[in-house]
């Protein structure tokens, strides 16, 4: 006897791994919102079409912001309506990928705004859906760029007046005046017929995708029971009644068998180059010869933190390029605050024989605090056994953690003590080689005038003197 079995399509993760200790074997979206059909819609057509393992999904800021709970793809996760954006990056770095930009109406039609239309001008190769439930769901319930006349949201008690807050935006309508677009439809949630239709379109945008035929846009129109302020039932009624009449369905462009295949070769790039550009340098196939390394210093995420002007990107840079004349893969991430000089600064810098996945040293093995706010706030998000090097001229608490290393140095006072409270930088070096046995000093010192290619000698000379004296200090103290 034939049998029905029904499970979970392969485009979604087996567990929702929401945060460690909490796996849910659902999604956080409300009873009768649209995002879930949707999502399910998606993730059916990625196992059917056999592109589970070639899509790259970028999720928005808006309810559809955890989407990488739950699809068994790539993910991102960036900024509100730069989904766009980041998909066209992605898909230009991966012309083989499929990139899906999924986004809501605030998110697309709102603050992404200029983001969609230029990358649907460009005609990039990447599959958008676009959820319009006519409001921010997220936020609870404020005005989007689609709710409807007289609609009431939290920001138009009396209802969207066309006066004031303008009409509803039709993307499908707007988008299709483009030249470049190839695929572009609107669909519906409000019942099964209609689903069945919804199906379709995302399975068309998806193969498209596949083919690389350029720009996919499908609009979906959802309900949001729980920002519309009724429940699931009146909700789809609504959607029928209202939202249809404003937002008529169909296919609004189909290039068929005249679009254009895309593709867009990656440039090809010297990484030398793109090194010497941030400032780090780099000679290919110059290795020094490496001494011993204790094995938790083999793979090194560190923080360098301070405030502008203390040398926290020169301690960072210097870092990352001695490393990478030892034949490390090394990456260096400024974070600055607003402000150049004065405000916070810090940088992430990896070290380590394989490949580098994330820049950013979220979890750090080492944390170099050059001020007390960096000591209290990236203390505590060294890994267990990490090792903390902190300013002790500067900074006058104690670290509260028992289960780091910590190097107490007083690196300003042995800078100020050279003449220059500006070689901060290279004693930082120096204490660093001193610590990790990554660096030996007198390969620090030899590579200075390349690393400070154009500064004068007697400049050369005390960076040498700098990170001579924070090695010292540390072999002598610890
Ligand atoms: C830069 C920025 N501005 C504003 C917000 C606040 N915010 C979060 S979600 C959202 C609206 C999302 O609405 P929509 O895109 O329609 O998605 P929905 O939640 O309805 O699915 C806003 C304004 C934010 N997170 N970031």
């Amino acid at each position: 006897m034939a049998k029905t079995m029904l499970r979970k399509p392969k485009g979604f993760l087996d567990i929702y791994k929401h945060k460690p200790g909490a796996e849910k074997d659902r999604t956080h979206y409300c009873p009768g919102c649209g995002h879930g059909v949707l999502h399910k819609l998606i993730a059916e057509a990625l196992e059917d079409l056999d592109l589970i393992d070639d899509t790259i999904l970028i999720s928005p800021v808006g309810c559809s912001v955890f989407a990488y709970y739950y699809f068994n793809t790539g993910n991102f996760q960036v900024a509100h309506g730069r989904a766009p954006a980041v998909a066209t990056a992605v898909s230009r770095a991966n012309p083989d990928k499929v990139v899906i930009s999924y986004q809501g109406d605030g998110d697309l039609a709102a603050i992404g705004g200029n983001n969609i239309l230029q990358a649907a001008n460009r005609g990039e190769n990447i599959a958008v859906f676009f959820v319009n439930n006519a409001i921010y769901g997220m936020t609870g319930g404020q005005m989007a760029p689609t709710t409807l006349e007289g609609q009431i949201t939290t920001t138009t008690p009396y209802g969207r007046d066309l006066n004031a807050d303008g009409y509803p935006m039709k993307m499908s309508e707007v988008l299709s005046a483009l030249e470049a677009p190839n695929y572009i439809e609107r669909v519906s949630l409000h019942d099964a017929v209609h689903i069945r239709k919804a199906r379709n379109a995302v399975r068309k945008a998806l193969k498209n995708a596949k083919e690389r035929k350029g720009f996919q846009f499908v609009e979906v129109l959802s309900a949001c029971p729980s920002g519309w302020k009724i429940d699931p039932v009146k909700a789809m009624k609504w959607m029928e009644e209202k939202m249809l009449p404003m937002f008529p369905l169909g296919v609004y462009k189909d290039l068929g068998e005249d679009a254009r295949v895309t593709t867009r070769p990656v440039p090809e790039m010297d990484p030398t180059t793109v090194w010497e550009k941030l400032g780090i340098s780099a000679e290919k196939d110059v290795d020094l010869p490496r001494g011993d390394v204790a094995e938790h210093y083999k793979k090194m995420s560190i923080r360098v933190a301070g405030f502008g002007g203390q040398g926290i990107m020169v301690t960072g840079q210097t870092l990352a390029s001695v490393a990478l004349e030892y034949g490390y893969n090394v990456s260096w991430l400024p974070s600055y605050g607003p402000e150049m000089r004065g405000g916070t600064a810090n940088c992430s810098v990896n070290i380590q024989d394989g490949i580098i996945g994330a820049a950013e040293a979220v979890k750090p093995n080492m944390v170099l605090a050059m001020n007390r706010p960096s000591l209290e706030k990236f203390e505590l998000d060294l890994e267990t056994g990490g090792t903390l090097i902190y300013n002790s001229t500067l900074i006058d608490i104690e670290p509260t953690r028992s289960d780091i290393t910590t190097f107490a140095v007083p690196i300003t006072g042995i800078a100020d003590d050279l003449g220059n409270t500006r070689v901060q930088s290279l004693v930082n070096v120096g204490a660093y080689a001193a610590i990790t046995g990554m660096f030996k000093v007198e390969d620090v010192i030899s590579l200075l005038p390349k690393l400070f290619k154009g500064k004068s000698e007697s400049i050369i000379d005390l960076n040498a003197k700098a990170v001579k004296a924070g090695f010292e200090y540390v072999k002598e103290n610890f």
